[in-house]
């Protein structure tokens, strides 16, 4: 993408509003504009790393055998009076009445309408196990919708659901989706930490959230700081060994790690003092199991082997997508702006021309920007005619983890400028080996953006 042709408008002045970094450097770098309280438009740098991440998610997803299917934001109040919810929920729930006067409803979460669905189609035990899943918008009236994307009323998430016969299933999967969380997160730069945590209006009994620590979190958190010690890694996980992901999970959620919400003060006691961490945290995710809460109110049964007709062991498993981007710019940044890892980045490097209109130099950026898009990656040119020190600037604050910086006086001697967004660290080089540099960079990070 060349930036003359591009549409960035970035914000000089640091808008009033924002009171996390997260928010200021997305409105800041033209991610977002607000539209009303907790509703964005996703303006295109946002818009590219929102897909990255949702790619990463769909890839993770789909690696550990769930089936993505979409379903509507808007949904029937019935099957929210089938399960009780429709009043439980409150005031978070956005009500609406249709021409025929018919009651409907922003989905703030899925779990009546996919239980409707297996319920109409799944009837023997044979069909299972089957997890569903789904990134659609959703809607929570939210009493403080604050911190830009982080805690919106609209917002994006993944949200994933298990069917299956028997309770132990139903734990293997709720493992399964503890696992891939591990990975997905880690695949964005992110340590997501697994949490003890309490079910709220989606019910049951085993739960677990996932906190990236961060000073700007809204969650208190309680935590042995050897759980900082784990890294997911590049494991070859096989998703359908149950041992194996159990072994994953008891790796993880071992030391005492809780949100306030379950925080035991006595068990804390007993992590050696010098590991009692007491932080703050951003929640990215939270896995549920709920047994037949859902099944036995919905009637969504399966006939078992000696044909008696049960009703199935579910769960529900969500990714905040949207509230991803502010987390990871919260553990990301420093004065100047984001630092993307590499895996979300939305253009993998920037060319910045130090001198627009030199024929050299144009030349040579010219093609840098070929052959990098030839082996699939994505640069931003900055080809406006701007003095250097706005587009450095420019650069910085939106992110991009690589620069590769052309002047004249460089090419005289065969060279560009490689710097690293990340360390600051610059090296100068031929600009075919800037090129090669960055593909075995970006090797096993390249995620389809837009
Ligand atoms: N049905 C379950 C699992 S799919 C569910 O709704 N879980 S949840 O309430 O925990 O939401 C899943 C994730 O969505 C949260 O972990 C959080 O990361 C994100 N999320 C929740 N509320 C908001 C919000 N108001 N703004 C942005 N993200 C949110």
């Amino acid at each position: 993408m060349r930036l003359s042709r591009y549409f960035l408008p970035v914000l000089k002045e640091t808008p009033a509003e924002a009171q996390i970094v997260s928010h200021r450097y997305m409105l800041r770098a033209g991610m977002i504009k607000q539209q009303a309280a907790g509703i964005y438009s996703w303006l295109p740098l946002g818009f590219k790393v929102l897909r990255k991440i949702e790619n990463i998610v769909h890839e993770e997803q789909q690696r550990a055998g769930h089936i993505p299917l979409l379903m509507p934001t808007l949904q029937p109040a019935d099957l929210w009076r089938e399960s009780g919810r429709y009043d439980d929920y409150g005031e978070e729930m956005l009500r609406i009445r249709d021409r025929h006067d018919r009651d409907m409803l922003y989905g703030p979460t899925n779990e009546e309408m996919v239980t409707d669905i297996f319920r109409s189609h799944v009837s023997s035990y044979k069909d299972l196990p089957l997890t569903l899943y789904h990134i659609q918008w959703k809607f929570r009236d939210e009493i403080r919708p604050r911190f830009g994307v982080m805690r919106g009323r609209e917002f994006y998430m993944k949200d994933g659901y298990n069917f299956d016969l028997t309770q132990e299933d139903a734990l293997h999967a709720y493992n399964r989706h503890l696992v891939s969380y591990l990975r997905t997160y880690e695949r964005m730069g992110l340590q997501a930490i697994p949490m003890r945590a309490d079910s709220g209006p989606i019910g049951g009994d085993d739960t677990h959230e996932f906190l990236v620590l961060a000073d700007t979190g809204e969650s208190e958190v309680f935590y042995d700081s050897a759980v900082t010690d784990l890294t997911f890694g590049d494991r070859d996980i096989d998703y359908d060994d149950v041992s194996q992901c159990q072994g994953v999970l008891e790796e993880f959620t071992s030391k005492y790690a809780r949100t306030d919400e379950t925080h035991d003060e006595a068990l804390f006691n007993q992590v050696p003092e010098e590991r009692r961490r007491v932080a703050r945290g951003i929640e990215v995710g939270q896995i549920f199991y709920f047994g037949t809460k859902y099944s036995e109110a919905m009637g969504a049964t399966v006939q078992d082997k000696d044909g008696n007709k049960v009703p199935v062991h579910m769960g529900s498993h969500g990714i905040g997508v949207s509230r991803l981007l502010g987390a990871i710019i919260e553990a990301s940044h420093d004065d100047k702006g984001i630092i993307w890892p590499e895996g979300v980045t939305p253009f993998h490097c920037g060319i910045v021309n130090l001198k627009q209109g030199d024929e050299e130099a144009d030349g040579a950026c010219e093609a840098l920007y070929k052959s990098l898009t030839a082996l699939g990656l994505e640069p931003l040119y900055d080809d406006r005619k701007e003095r250097a020190g706005a587009k450095f600037a420019t650069m910085d604050l939106i992110g991009l983890p690589w620069r590769i910086t052309v002047g004249p006086r460089g090419l005289k001697n065969g060279v560009v400028e490689l710097t690293c967004r990340r360390t600051g660290e610059s090296e100068e080089l031929p600009p075919e080996q800037a090129v090669t540099k960055l593909a075995g960079i970006y090797e096993g990070h390249m995620v389809r953006g837009l």
